[in-house]
């Protein structure tokens, strides 16, 4: 049985990968953040108390700040392959807390390898690079197109993806770097924008809010489905030899679009409901993304599975689901706790 360590388990794509490499039969580790409330919503589906003989999926408190423990976590699970999804993800976020999401999304990177070094365990690793480190350049994107970041995010993630090549050169360790387009589902974070537009108009549709905030309506982004994206990182590392690879639709929507077609599936018209809020505007914007997968797709036979449509259908109906579990809590007397974006 082949044995995975995922930072980030709880996280969007560490949950679709967790499910992922369960049904592959992998026994799972996944390190979790000590929180005062649950934070393990998107994985509680997948958990057997360790106690079972059956279980095949385990837990372990620590952060990517604490580089002592990860090389100790790495020793004692000698993983097979790891998956190093776990970042502060959050561009505009990124701005506000940009000491925080260095130490994070771009040092945490350097502190795995570092373990993998001085543990020396035989491992495959995958980091969880971004289209963000392509910032300004002109698109359609690849594996050649020069870095150009945009936020202290992008700039955090473009640290790591250089520490990956260098450790994978300077000491021949089997590490990748997916360079993934933006990706949603509805185990999207609520404050992302494709998140926040089909969560909000499911809400205004069955009344429980009333408008929506948005930035940037211009904005153009490669949107795929997560689920289809974490095969990807899987196919990474199953390789004969590391590479890096970009992981995209070849596609672009604004968020304009977006927002258009989710209020128009929903039988809204979303100029009623919209209005700009410049809070949401970023110092420095990421105009367009446009990936060409083509590496992946003959390296790996990589391609995407689910469309654009396909994407908002899904989010739509989830969200709907939320919304009226929601309403009907509030009709049964409960306080609105959601409304938060
Ligand atoms: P996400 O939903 O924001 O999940 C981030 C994960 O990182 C969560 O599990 C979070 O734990 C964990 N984390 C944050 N700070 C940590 C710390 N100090 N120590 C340990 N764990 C920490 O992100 P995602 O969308 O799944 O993305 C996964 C990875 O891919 C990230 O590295 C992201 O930057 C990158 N990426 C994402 C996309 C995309 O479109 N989704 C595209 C390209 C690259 P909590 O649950 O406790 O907060
Ligand atoms: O913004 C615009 C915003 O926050 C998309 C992360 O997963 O993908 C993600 O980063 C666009 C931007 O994603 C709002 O200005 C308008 O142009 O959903 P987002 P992102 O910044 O592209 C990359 C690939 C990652 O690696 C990241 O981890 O939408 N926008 N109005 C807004 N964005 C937000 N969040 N909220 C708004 O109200």
């Amino acid at each position: 049985m082949k044995r995975a360590f995922i930072t980030g388990i709880t996280g969007q794509d560490g949950s679709y990968l967790a499910e992922f490499l369960l049904n592959k039969d992998y026994e799972v580790h996944g390190l979790i953040r000590r929180a005062s409330t649950f934070n393990t919503d998107r994985i509680d589906h997948l958990y057997t108390d360790f106690h079972d003989p059956k279980a095949r999926m385990y837990l372990h408190y620590g952060d990517l700040s604490v580089s002592g423990q990860l090389t100790d976590l790495l020793h004692d699970i000698k993983p097979d392959e790891i998956y190093h999804l776990g970042a502060q993800s959050h561009v505009r976020v990124s701005f506000d807390m940009p000491e925080y999401t260095g130490d994070i999304t771009g040092l945490g990177t350097l502190r795995l390898l570092e373990a993998i070094r001085k543990t020396d365990i035989k491992t495959r690793f995958y980091q969880a690079s971004s289209s963000e480190m392509f910032g300004s350049a002109p698109p359609p994107q690849n594996e050649n197109t020069a870095f150009e970041p945009q936020s202290p995010y992008a700039a955090a993630k473009v640290f790591a993806y250089h520490m990956v090549k260098n450790y994978r050169n300077a000491y021949n360790i089997f590490a990748c770097n997916g360079i993934l387009f933006n990706h949603e589902s509805p185990r999207r974070g609520e404050t992302f924008v494709t998140r926040k537009i089909t969560r909000a108009a499911t809400r205004i549709k069955l009344g429980l809010q009333d408008k929506l905030y948005l930035g940037n309506l211009d904005a153009k982004r490669d949107w795929g489905f997560a689920g289809d994206f974490v095969e990807a990182m899987w196919l990474m590392l199953q390789q004969d030899e590391p590479n890096d690879y970009v992981i995209a639709t070849g596609e672009t929507h604004s968020v304009r679009e977006f927002v258009e077609k989710v209020f128009q599936k929903i039988g809204l018209d979303y100029e009623k409901c919209v209005e700009i809020d410049p809070k949401y505007f970023r110092p420095t914007e990421v105009d367009i993304l446009l990936g060409d997968p083509t590496r992946a797709k003959k390296e790996l036979g990589w391609e995407p599975k689910v469309g654009f449509d396909e994407l908002i259908d899904m989010m739509i109906e989830a969200d709907m689901e939320l919304a009226r579990k929601e309403k009907m809590l509030l009709d049964a007397g409960y306080k609105n706790v959601n409304n938060r974006t």
